[in-house]
């Protein structure tokens, strides 16, 4: 009880809980802009529907979410300029595609075929892409803090007006990495915001055995700059205070932390059942402040929104999943042979050897099937 009251004392909010807007804090985004997120929350929230199906249905392996959490990630990436780097944990599908990854690449990489980036290399939802300033996905927890500092400080170096942003989960702040982190950034100023998707679960794990503190932004103090507490359910309060950690740390003024208070409505994964550690209670009181609920509540007071918009762009959303979905499946697997490569600029010898003994019992084994 006493962590909800502390809550409640600092959180930043922007929308409350029926979508009216506090004023003095609105970020005063535009028209097209507002609409523009509230379409990658939902295609997000649509996609994780959609690929839980195909997991059940064996079509793909493995998928991890983001439902309850897109106000959280997809707003706080749509603060972030063009430049900026985005250091995902693995539920940031959104803030990739509100950069410029789209549905097919990522689709192409959950399957794991031809035109994949991670040439099937990865675990399905591991995405990444150099050129969208998005590092590859990291699921060891926490270990993707400290790359963040670490590109946070060569922009420094290199003098450039760079930011990172790091998204980890309440699990991830027991990690040594988490604490290193933010000491290193404290000392060196890094520009660098990290943003903690507190869901209140790691897993099977309470947020309450994580840390015995009334809060996580509060460990910001002790590592010597800023914690913010914000509704990790209010987009608007997200962007908002993201944009303002940006600001900063392309200043100069060094680095934020970021508590972003949300809730996992669905499974850890598809491998998980909640089920077995939470009561069904918790997740109805949550489900209430769904964060797509409340855009979509401030939307309609804006006169942006209405039922027959949102069922026409459910149904375009849905089409353009399958459609993609479709065409993404027919794909082939990568050649095998590509394993091979890109370890080396010129590949040496011994795997020049091993990839020819592979294509020979390839080739081998396809006069064996024929023959049949
Ligand atoms: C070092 C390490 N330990 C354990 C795991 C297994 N594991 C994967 S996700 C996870 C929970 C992480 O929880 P949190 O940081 O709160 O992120 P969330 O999944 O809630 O977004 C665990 C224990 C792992 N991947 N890496
Ligand atoms: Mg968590």
């Amino acid at each position: 009880m006493k962590a909800a009251v502390a809550v409640e004392d600092k959180i930043v909010r922007v929308l409350g809980e029926g979508g009216e807007v506090d004023a003095s804090k609105d970020p005063r985004l535009s028209d097209r802009d507002l609409l523009t997120l509230y379409r990658a929350m939902l295609l997000n929230r649509m996609v994780d529907e959609r690929m839980f199906r195909l997991q059940r249905q064996g079509r793909i392996a493995f998928y991890i979410g983001a439902t309850g959490e897109e106000a959280a990630i997809i707003g706080a990436a749509f603060a972030m300029g063009e430049k900026d780097w985005v250091v995902p944990c693995y539920r940031e599908f959104g803030a990739a595609y509100v950069r410029g990854f789209t549905l097919r690449d990522f689709f192409c990489q959950i399957f794991g075929n031809a035109q994949d980036l991670t040439k099937g290399r990865q675990m399905p939802v591991h995405i990444a892409s150099s050129r969208l300033h998005v590092l590859s996905v990291s699921s060891p927890v926490g270990t993707q803090i400290p790359h963040a500092v670490g590109l946070a400080i060569a922009a420094k170096i290199r003098k450039a007006k760079e930011a990172a942003l790091v998204f980890f989960g309440d699990g991830a702040t027991s990690e040594g990495d988490f604490h290193v982190s933010m000491n290193f950034a404290g000392v060196f100023r890094a520009p660098c915001v990290f943003l903690c998707r507190n869901n209140q679960w790691a897993i099977s794990v309470p947020r309450e055995r994580q840390t015995a503190a009334p809060s996580i932004e509060i460990k910001a103090k002790a590592y010597g700059f800023e914690g913010v507490l914000v509704d990790g359910n209010d987009v608007l309060a997200i962007y908002a205070t993201t944009k303002k950690a940006f600001e900063k740390a392309r200043s100069g003024g060094g680095p934020t932390l970021i508590e972003a208070f949300t809730y996992r409505l669905g499974p850890h994964s598809t491998s998980d059942d909640p089920h077995a550690y939470r009561g069904e209670d918790e997740v109805e009181l949550w489900k209430k402040k769904d964060p797509l609920i409340r855009f979509r509540e401030y939307l309609e007071k804006r006169k942006l929104w209405h039922q027959d918009r949102e069922t026409k762009l459910m149904q375009d959303l849905n089409e353009e999943i399958l459609s993609t979905l479709k065409e993404v499946e027919q794909i082939p697997p990568p050649p095998p042979e590509s394993i091979f490569e890109d370890v080396y600029a010129v590949m040496p010898w011994h795997l020049r050897e091993q990839r020819d003994q592979l294509l020979r019992w390839l080739e081998e084994r396809k006069k064996i099937t024929e023959s049949y």
